[in-house]
């Protein structure tokens, strides 16, 4: 009876501590500044990089529980930048050898299904996930929890040029912001928010540098990738990404043509004709699945830039990426 008297008390304390901490996030997040722009969701500056402000309490327990183990594999990007096409690429790699092009569950559930984003996420959920844990965020490399630096989990960082970024970024905006009846997004707003960095987890500039820095620093930790590589030697990339998590293709698997089938399959022609990401919602979202397959190509923006914006852009890459021998491919 005591006992029974002296758990419930205890765990009295424990859900009150919760509703303390809650409490502090809720007060924490209604004092941080909140973007000025049309954006949707709002967006708020926390650490000095913007996140959607829904999304914020979820991003602080990441930060505050999670309890990376040594063989989660970590996907990290910037919206816009390859992260589906990432999530498609590493979940065939590390599970070839229960799935093939017959059977995955890429032919039934989007991508983003099947690899979480841990900022989307609830935090059980994540427990239930077979090893190694793929996991996957957008969310930049300061604001990383803890546990990941000393664990020997794996980073896998894609990024892209900012030219073809700053476009796909805002297609996807308008495509969104359609069923919610709000004004357009106009090109020249999106542009300014994206210089400015004041867009989905940017700044833009300072995400990819986090991560350069880190790749370079500890290469065994974070494989900094670029879309533009992968459009050009997929075949390459892809054997550097098994290796990468501990999963090489043997020279039976590369004669067999294993890594052509991962290639074909979590392509954006193959990826956009399933079914299952023509139409519908990712669950608990206003996202249509259809809006992550656009056209994947490397150098649209010729199509909507103007030459100034084509020069600003120029000029902060020169700024921000140069110094650090960071260059990308435009076309
Ligand atoms: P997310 O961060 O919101 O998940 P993300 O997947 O990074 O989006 O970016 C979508 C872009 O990747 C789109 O580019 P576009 O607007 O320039 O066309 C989309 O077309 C492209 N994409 C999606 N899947 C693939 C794929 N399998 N291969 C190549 N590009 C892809």
């Amino acid at each position: 009876m005591e006992n029974q008297q002296l758990s419930s008390q205890q765990s009295d304390i424990a859900s009150s501590k919760e509703d303390d901490q809650e409490k502090a996030i809720d007060e924490l997040i209604a004092s941080l500044p909140i973007s000025k722009g049309l954006v949707r969701p709002v967006h708020s500056l926390y650490q000095n990089f913007w996140y959607p402000t829904p999304l914020l309490p979820n991003v602080i327990a990441f930060r505050r529980h999670f309890e990376a183990k040594d063989k989660d594999i970590l996907l990290v990007s910037q919206p816009k930048s390859g992260t589906t096409w990432l999530k498609a690429l590493v979940f065939s790699i590390v599970n070839r050898s229960r799935f093939d092009t017959s059977n995955t569950p890429l032919l039934t559930s989007n991508p983003h299904e099947v690899v979480p984003f841990i900022e989307h996420k609830l935090w059980p959920d994540l427990d239930g996930l077979a090893e190694p844990r793929l996991l996957a965020t957008h969310i930049p490399y300061p604001a990383l929890p803890e546990s990941v630096q000393p664990s020997d989990c794996r980073i896998i960082y894609i990024c892209r040029n900012p030219l073809d970024t700053v476009i796909s970024s805002w297609h996807f905006l308008l495509e969104r912001a359609r069923p919610e009846n709000q004004p357009e997004w106009s090109l020249e707003e999106h542009f300014e928010a994206f210089c400015q960095g004041e867009i989905l987890f940017g700044p833009f500039w300072d995400h990819i540098t986090g991560y350069w820095k880190e790749s370079l620093e500890r290469p065994r930790k974070v494989l900094f990738l670029k879309y533009e590589d992968l459009k050009e030697d997929i075949v390459g990339q892809l054997k550097k990404v098994a290796e990468f998590v501990g999963f090489p293709f043997t020279e039976e698997e590369e004669e067999g043509g294993v890594i052509e089938e991962i290639a074909k399959m979590c392509s954006l022609k193959t990826l956009k004709g399933l079914e299952v990401n023509k139409s519908g919602k990712l669950p608990h979202t206003i996202t249509e699945k259809r809006s992550f397959f656009r056209k994947g190509e490397v150098g649209d923006w010729v199509n909507h830039l103007t030459p100034s914006m084509v020069d600003r852009l120029n000029s902060i890459m020169q700024e921000k990426f140069s110094p650090l021998g960071l260059r990308f491919k435009t076309r």
